[in-house]
């Protein structure tokens, strides 16, 4: 289906729609096919929406929560595993680069079912709630990783501002696994009305393209962007279809950070068959121990 869905962008390319509209065309498209599973998790996020103590935990105008480790129940403890797992594949010595040499996932499957805490955290009800009340819907879990930067000198792809293309709204949540100064490549965002401001000025629509801090920082203060730096445990969720970013800038040392993906189902991602390549993010997810949570199985994929 992807291939239909990218002739689709293609024509409406051609017949000059905009990639705003190309990519409504798509979401349409996929909403009508799968109209039971996209009903259900409305329905569902109403539910968490009008019961849930995290319904207004991601402010909708902003795009963005920061966490610190006592934010959420759980994470300080997921951060440790998450270095110990780090540290039991030979830690920054034994790192070896992926695809994406800047940005390069070394979590597994197998972690992932040796240590299930980590799931059960990404799938804790704070998390899945405020995901949901800022989505509107009951999400997908679509990725996640431990993702090293290493110090290198280059700044292309994801080191640029851009915005991600999973769907017209997402929620990525990043955690600081370790001390992050700013010369360790920070995760950086742009709040989503700085952003809309300068979308605005730069006329840009969607996730295609990269931005050069110059054009960005033309509408908007440098002062405005926000520097996830800090110690571990220190954390955001971001509406990365909303707010502009980028990270793994990374001129000193390294940097590692726990980050998972969350978007509405069905999303509009053409997928371009890149997550099988060394250093990508895990999709496949242990799901046998959420199959009988109704919640959660949602969350997975396991009722479409
Ligand atoms: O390297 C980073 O911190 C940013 C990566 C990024 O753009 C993303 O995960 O969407
Ligand atoms: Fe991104």
């Amino acid at each position: 289906m992807d291939y239909l869905d990218s002739r689709i962008i293609r024509l409406a390319r051609m017949a000059r729609f905009s990639p705003s509209w190309a990519r409504r065309i798509v979401k349409f498209r996929r909403v009508a096919c799968h109209m039971g599973a996209y009903l259900r998790r409305r329905v569902a996020a109403r539910k968490i929406q009008g019961t849930s103590e995290w319904a207004q935990y991601i402010p909708r105008e902003q795009g963005y929560r920061l966490l610190s480790h006592d934010s959420l129940a759980g994470s300080a403890r997921v951060v440790e595993i998450c270095r110990e797992l780090f540290e039991g594949k030979g830690g920054i010595q034994s790192f070896q680069k992926g695809k994406k040499p800047f940005f390069t996932n070394v979590l597994e499957a197998a972690d992932l079912e040796a240590r299930p805490e980590l799931l059960d955290f990404i799938l804790s009800d704070p998390v899945i709630e405020s995901v949901t009340s800022y989505l509107g819907t009951v999400p997908r879990l679509n990725s996640l990783g431990l993702f090293v930067s290493d110090a290198n000198e280059s700044m292309e792809s994801s080191q640029l501002f851009h915005l991600d293309g999973e769907d017209f709204r997402m929620v990525k949540c990043f955690y600081n696994l370790d001390d992050v100064a700013p010369e360790n490549g920070p995760f950086t965002f742009l709040p989503k009305d700085v952003s809309r401001r300068v979308r605005k000025g730069l006329k840009v629509e969607t996730d295609e393209g990269r931005i050069d801090d110059g054009d960005v920082f033309k509408y908007c203060d440098e002062e405005e962007a926000i520097r996830l730096t800090g110690p571990p445990g220190q954390g955001a969720f971001v509406d990365t279809a909303n707010c502009l970013h980028f990270g793994s800038r990374a001129r000193a040392g390294y940097r590692m950070v726990l980050m998972f993906c969350y978007s509405p189902y069905p999303n509009v991602k053409i997928d371009k068959g890149k997550f099988d390549l060394p250093g990508m993010p895990v999709r496949n997810f242990p799901v046998k121990r959420y199959a009988h949570d109704p919640l959660r199985r949602m969350v997975l994929g396991l009722d479409a």
